[in-house]
């Protein structure tokens, strides 16, 4: 995967060239390429910003920079472009794994109050744009967003997860596990401090492993993430899963009767 990356601080990204990115790059399975969007201002001030119209705080990043700045990073080409920022489409998992299936990625990082809109608007007629916001909080840019991304897609390309295992039984990801989070986890000593490893952990009972961490799984999504159960798919609950849920009083739609 070809993946360009446009900020005015390339500096954020040095974090890419280590663990899995940077080895995935190092094979040759990602290819990262950081530009400095200054390098496509004119003034001898490298100017990015300007004032509003319309008036308001702050300063918007001149389209005509940007502008410059990706026709020459995509050439002919036509990588799917996504632009972070707060009023976004969310990025999910699911996102993550529609993005992992692209061959080029272009990552446009805005700062100050965002790009100015006709950038998305021209490039929008010309390549698959999608602006997308990593969360309900603001940050002073882009940048820290295009690591996230980067990372929840790179850990999902062919050969990049050092482990086998993989992706598949991730919280967020599609499949069994999707709205349930992961339970606690527990690796040696057996007392540590003085507290102790759940004792079925230890008894060597696949079966009973299975159903106390599946337990975990539902009692943590009770407590901290309700909205997530409520979009359960009730047909992968059974009949141990709703015994519990009752005596959290959780409520789940009826097992369906027919008549
Ligand atoms: C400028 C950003 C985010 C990109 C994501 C997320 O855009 C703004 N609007 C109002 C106030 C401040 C900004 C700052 N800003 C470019 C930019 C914020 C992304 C961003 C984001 N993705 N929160 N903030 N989840």
């Amino acid at each position: 995967m070809r993946l360009d990356i446009i900020s005015i601080f390339p500096e954020y990204f040095a974090p890419l060239g280590v663990s899995l990115i940077g080895k995935a790059r190092e094979r040759g399975t990602l290819d990262v390429r950081v530009h400095q969007l200054r390098d496509w201002a004119h003034d001898v001030h490298k100017t990015v910003d300007d004032t509003p119209y319309g008036g308001g705080p702050g300063m918007v990043m001149k389209p005509e920079v940007w502008g410059e700045a990706i026709d020459d990073v995509i050439g002919d080409g036509g990588p799917r472009m996504i632009v972070p920022t707060p009023s976004g489409r969310p990025f999910t998992q699911e996102l993550a794994q529609e993005l992992a299936g692209e061959e080029w990625l272009l990552f446009a990082c805005g700062r100050y109050e965002g790009i100015d809109s006709r950038v998305m608007a021209e490039y929008g007629s010309r390549l698959r744009v999608d602006e997308v916001s990593i969360g309900d909080y603001v940050l002073a840019g882009g940048e820290v967003a295009v690591l996230v991304m980067v990372e929840a897609i790179g850990r999902l390309l062919p050969g990049v997860l050092g482990n086998v295992r993989s992706a598949v039984d991730d919280s967020f990801a599609p499949g069994a596990m999707r709205n349930l989070l992961e339970g606690p986890v527990y690796t040696k000593p057996p007392v540590w401090r003085g507290h102790e490893v759940p004792e079925v952990l230890l008894s060597g009972h696949h079966g009973k492993v299975a159903r106390w961490r599946r337990d975990q799984a539902l009692r943590r999504t009770v407590a901290t993430r309700p909205e997530l159960l409520a979009e359960i798919d009730a047909e992968t609950l059974d009949k141990h899963d709703r015994r519990l849920l009752d005596e959290l009083a959780f409520r789940v739609p009826p097992e369906d009767v027919a008549n």
